[in-house]
């Protein structure tokens, strides 16, 4: 299986997360695709090239202009005003207050946040851009008949909507990849997470699409991040009506009950007959992930990576969320060995 990466992720080097009321170092930090990259030689999972630039077109295609113009300009204006930290919002445009876009870089970042523990800061436009073109390069290496191509995304993508930035994600790469498949030719396109937390922005980017099936299973919104969407009863609006499947679960959840879910999940997506599967690739239902609560073991990955080859779909693997960072290659390695069956 190739793998497509870029040093570039490590542009994304931000100090400070909010969380816990503290200002920590972030989970999702650079150590964690340098983990992953040194599995993927380790276990000569095949070769790994680097990204052709698309440029901003396909990035286009699922961001709304003005949020991208922000994201670009987002650390230069927030330094300009001499502020000690990183870019951080404070104010958000919540329950009856006016949704127009504030001129002060501080009201933009509260218009443009879903959540604030993802300070921006130097170069996380760029990585963010290398991360999306990581996520194409592999997605046209799949549409060139490869069956499985692993794009090693960094930062993650699937907390990102049309117009929204926040937990760790910037531009929303597996729908991106999901668009390119479509504009090149394919008709129908599934997309799998998971991801431990809901693919909230995925989700909301296809609502309303059915050339787009979106199937997620994750911590119940109850309990876990992103908190507000996420939940059962959200199935898809007019066009896309049924076309959104959300498998939400509870603390504690063990490999057995989640494998059922995920069958169920690849059932709709087989029936659905996509050309092309796009698995938005969390590792964070480890057991020991230090934000989340599923109980999945090492060897787990391993059996579901089967699970998802046995749809003998071409498949692109986009790396997500996973925060038990010693643990993260293999753990991510082991789906792909799982379903290339290395
Ligand atoms: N108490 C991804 O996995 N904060 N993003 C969680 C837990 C945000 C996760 C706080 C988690 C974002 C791509
Ligand atoms: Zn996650």
């Amino acid at each position: 299986m190739k793998t497509f990466f870029t040093e570039k992720h490590k542009l994304r080097n931000a100090k400070t997360e909010l969380y816990g009321g503290e200002l920590v170092e972030p989970f999702e930090r650079p150590s964690r695709a340098e983990f992953i990259i040194n599995r993927v030689k380790h276990e000569n999972l095949g070769p790994i090239h680097d990204p052709q630039d698309h440029g901003m077109d396909a990035i286009y295609r699922i961001h709304d202009r003005d949020y991208v113009d922000f994201l670009q300009v987002a650390w230069e204006k927030w330094q300009a005003e001499n502020f000690a930290g990183e870019a951080i919002p404070t104010t958000w445009p919540a329950r009856r207050m006016s949704q127009r876009v504030p001129e002060f870089i501080e009201g933009k970042l509260g218009y443009y946040a879903m959540a604030c523990e993802t300070s921006i800061t130097q170069g996380t436009w760029e990585a963010a851009y290398w991360s999306a073109q990581v996520a194409l390069t592999a997605a046209a290496q799949v549409g060139a008949g490869d069956n499985g191509v692993f794009a090693l995304c960094r930062p993650p993508g699937h907390h990102s909507a049309l117009d929204m930035y926040g937990g760790y994600c910037f531009l929303n790469n597996a729908a991106i990849a999901a668009q390119s498949f479509l504009d090149n030719g394919a008709n129908r396109v599934a997309i799998v997470d998971v991801d431990f937390h809901h693919g909230n922005g995925t989700q909301d980017i296809f609502y309303q699409r059915d050339d787009v099936l979106f199937v997620s299973l994750h911590g119940d919104p109850s309990d876990a991040f992103p908190h507000f969407l996420g939940y059962r009863d959200e199935t898809g609006e007019g066009a896309g009506a049924g076309f959104n499947l959300n498998y939400p679960m509870k603390p504690g959840t063990e490999f057995d009950e989640w494998r059922a879910a995920l069958a169920e999940a690849l059932k709709r997506v087989s029936d659905y007959a996509p050309d092309a599967l796009v698995i938005s690739l969390g590792v964070d239902t480890f057991e020991t992930d230090p934000i989340s609560f599923f109980k999945l073991k090492s060897e787990d990955f391993v059996t579901y990576g089967k699970d998802i080859a046995k749809l003998q779909l071409p498949t692109l693997f986009v790396m997500e969320g996973g925060y038990d960072i010693e643990e993260i290659g293999i753990n991510t390695v082991n789906v792909l060995q799982g379903f290339s069956g290395q």
